[in-house]
């Protein structure tokens, strides 16, 4: 189904586009010669393949059909895997929003690209991929969840949230112009990115869209359309919904992100949100007051209150997916209407993992499985094979010399991460990496999560919890799971120090220092 934009007011301005990219040509745009790809001619790059970068903002692969699901089904998302590639071990370095953006649009990791966390304001005279696509003569358009404090800089185009953005009636900044929006925000970014597919491009180039939802991120706001998703269904519980952590280091103790004791009124639903307008509002206490009068009825405690947050808060949040999911189909749609799709790189991917209950959890940080790990879904027609799987592993890190390489633009090499091109044509190369590095910043912060970093190779992880000497050691073979630390164990010492060689050796390629 096809809308039409809503509630947009003012009006596009294509001078706009235009005037911003013979800016960045007079300007030299201060990185000439980290892109060797001589500007192409307009039109002349039919042989290069254009993108669609979607990416939501917390989204669990756990969450996503094609990865097994036992939740919830997302047809559109699973579009992207049936006719593309699924990787089941792509990773980020730094699992947090701000950080993670940074790292994708740069190639470097955080204590090169400055976003150690989500304080600091992305340099916006860092050099980044879409800003290289552009110069390479790629038409390029940023619409949605930017959230890096900075203003946008090497798109022919941009339309992004205010910081987080709400889930209602968004104002956005459109080239540098603020515009009112009324609607779901899921919605009106899906609606402003077929818009600039269908107008606003620069028909003579191959293009970027970068489609970046503010879903399925806290505090879980479902759209009008599956607010009433999943009612009278009792969810599967994650198996270590009650984990105690008696097994693992203090800091997993000491964290504040709990189903049981973090979630607050306004993340249960128990307050209806402000910025709804009336309509909107009328919709959303028709759903909810009776929701929560059966609730207010039931008068829980202990473990089933816990059992009962952990319904609230996994439904709202997979309905919110749901409008996620809708949106990805409506592009694909997009792209076959215009006779686009043959020739269409599409990207499905997450900032990061997240916990949808795990470990008695939600929210990201950790160097544990679900939010370390990110869904990862790529197709690329004529290119990947349909309905394959990798398992190599791979970082957010590699997503820009990825996108280069395929747009046949050259990466700097100051970029740390690798191109996957071979890996999308099913050719993992001989020397491809055995391990991946991980670096948590934030702390203090929210949810009170240690600093830490790690390793993490195909059957083992071991993590460092720096600031207090305490280490974790898990074999994801044994324990996918995570709920055994092995650290210390006899037996372990053979595979510990390996880890831990392994770990100065990354620090020492990508050029960490204390
Ligand atoms: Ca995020």
């Amino acid at each position: 189904m096809q809308r039409p934009p809503r509630g947009v007011s003012g009006v596009y301005d294509p001078g706009m586009k235009i005037s911003m990219l013979a800016f960045l040509v007079v300007a030299g745009s201060g990185v000439a010669g980290a892109s060797a790809q001589p500007a192409a001619a307009p039109g002349a790059s039919a042989d290069r393949p254009n993108i669609v970068f979607i990416m939501a903002d917390d989204h669990a692969y756990q969450a996503i059909s094609a990865y097994g699901s036992n939740r919830n089904v997302t047809p559109n998302i699973d579009r992207i895997a049936q006719a593309g590639m699924r990787f089941d071990r792509a990773f980020v370095t730094n699992s947090i929003c701000a950080p993670s953006r940074a790292v994708i649009l740069t190639g470097l990791l955080s204590h090169l690209n400055g976003v150690l966390t989500n304080g600091e304001t992305f340099d916006p005279e860092m050099t980044t991929f879409p800003e290289l696509l552009t110069e390479a003569g790629y038409s390029t358009a940023m619409i949605g969840k930017w959230h890096l404090r900075s203003t946008p800089r090497g798109f022919e185009h941009y339309e992004v949230l205010i910081g987080q953005g709400p889930y209602y009636n968004p104002p956005m900044i459109r080239d540098g112009q603020r515009v009112e929006h009324s609607g779901y925000t899921t919605d009106i970014i899906t609606d402003l990115a077929i818009e600039w597919l269908r107008e606003g491009r620069d028909e003579g180039k191959p293009f970027l869209l970068m489609a970046q939802h503010k879903a399925p991120h806290r505090n879980w706001q479902p759209g009008p359309e599956h607010i009433n998703d999943y009612d009278g269904v009792v969810l599967p519980e994650p198996a270590s919904l009650f984990d105690d952590w008696a097994d693992n280091a203090s800091p997993a103790r000491q964290q504040e992100m709990t189903i049981a004791k973090h979630l607050t009124e306004h993340d249960l639903k128990l307050t209806t949100p402000g910025r709804l307008s009336e309509e909107q509002r009328e919709v959303w206490d028709a759903a909810y007051d009776e929701k929560n009068q059966a609730f207010a009825e039931a008068g829980l405690t202990g473990d089933e209150l816990v059992r009962w947050k952990y319904q609230r808060y996994a439904k709202d949040y997979l309905r919110s997916v749901q409008s996620v999911d809708d949106s990805v189909g409506r592009l694909l749609d997009e792209l076959e209407a215009l006779g686009l799709a043959d020739n269409t790189i599409v990207i499905y991917t997450s900032d990061q993992g997240w916990y949808l209950g795990e470990h008695g959890w939600y929210d990201k940080r950790w160097m544990y499985e679900e939010s370390f790990r990110t869904p990862l879904l790529v197709r690329w027609p004529g290119v990947v094979a349909p309905g394959s799987v990798n398992m190599d592993l791979v970082q957010n890190l590699d997503f820009a010399p990825t996108l280069l390489d395929a747009a046949g633009a050259k990466t700097p090499g100051r970029m740390q991460g690798v191109s996957m091109v071979s890996l999308l044509k099913g050719q993992t190369p001989i020397d491809w990496r055995q391990s991946v590095y991980y670096h948590y910043y934030e702390n203090p912060g929210s949810h009170n999560v240690a600093k830490h970093e790690g390793v993490r190779t195909a059957t083992h992880k071991l993590i460092s919890f720096y600031e207090t000497g305490e280490w974790e050691l898990y074999d994801l073979i044994a324990d996918p799971g995570e709920m055994q630390n092995l650290y210390g164990n006899a037996g372990t010492e053979g595979i510990t120090e390996q880890l831990k060689g392994e770990l100065e050796f990354l620090r020492a390629k990508y050029a960490v220092t204390d």
